[in-house]
């Protein structure tokens, strides 16, 4: 059997960050393979956001785990929706939802372990992509299967971003807004993509083989609180999102992260 690998995680606070220890680029290079911010906003705003949200129930996209608002870069060319209104209406419900301004509070928090670099939304024609995504896990529907965010690349909706930024590398951010009573842990599988893999994106079979035996991979299990963010290096590291039992959905917000091919820009979008 093959040695499981030592996983460097780290949980912290928001004072505990300091721009000075780059922690995004120690992700990027895989030094770090993820990290918890504890109570980047606090468990009262997250139960106002959620409850709020019960008014948002009407520009759901289903997804083979529950749901979504809106869409991401991976859908911009395969649903009815158009992405970049998808964007504009959720920047808007943000605005709504949360007490202290989502954008703000994210980019703050990214700004502090970016090694100075600017922290952008991308554009395209004078379209800003979307921040991030909601996601709506429903009970008993099995989680979010495994991936790893660099097997999605062949997608043509990520053509003009992959000029921008290095996305064979990106990192996944999320925000736990809900927890269910059980289950909806974030799963960690002892799976790592080589540079050799990533370049084998568009083969489907070699990711449908590397999922085959993954119940016998190594795994670790971490359950954030409500209002905690976690960054980890989704696109190499094999991941899930564990099935979800009880009533209660699991709710997240999040996207991914990539550094600028200038390396003088963190992008991040859904
Ligand atoms: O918990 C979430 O919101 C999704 C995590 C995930 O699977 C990802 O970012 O790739």
């Amino acid at each position: 059997m093959n040695k499981q690998t030592q996983l460097n995680w780290l949980t912290l606070s928001l004072k505990d960050l300091t721009a000075s220890q780059d922690l995004i680029s120690q992700i990027y290079q895989e030094k770090l393979h993820g990290i918890i911010i504890k109570q980047v906003f606090s468990q009262q705003e997250m139960d106002e956001v959620c409850q709020k949200l019960s008014f948002y129930q009407t520009n759901l996209h289903p997804t083979m785990y529950g749901e979504t608002i809106g869409l991401n870069l991976f859908q911009k060319v395969m649903s009815d929706y158009d992405y970049f209104q998808e964007s504009k209406d959720l920047r808007a419900t943000l605005k709504k939802v949360f007490v202290t301004d989502f954008e703000t509070n994210v980019e703050s928090v990214f700004s502090q372990i970016s090694g100075g670099r600017k922290i952008k939304i991308p554009q395209e024609n004078g379209n800003y992509y979307t921040p991030a995504t909601i996601r709506f896990v429903q009970p008993q529907q099995g989680g979010i299967p495994a991936h790893t965010g660099s097997e999605a690349l062949y997608n043509t909706g990520y053509d003009y971003l992959k000029t921008q930024a290095d996305l064979p590398d990106s990192m996944s951010y999320f925000l736990v807004i809900d927890k269910p009573e059980l289950g909806g842990e974030l799963v960690i599988y002892d799976v790592f993509l080589s540079k050799i893999d990533k370049e084998k994106k568009e083969l489907k079979e070699f990711f449908a083989d590397l999922k085959k035996n993954l119940d016998k991979s190594p795994q670790t299990l971490f359950n954030p609180d409500v209002g905690d963010m976690v960054i980890f290096k989704g696109s190499t590291i094999m991941h899930k999102v564990a099935d979800v039992s009880g009533s209660k959905k699991r709710i997240t917000i999040g996207g991914f992260l990539a550094v600028s091919h200038d390396n003088q820009s963190i992008y991040y979008w859904s």
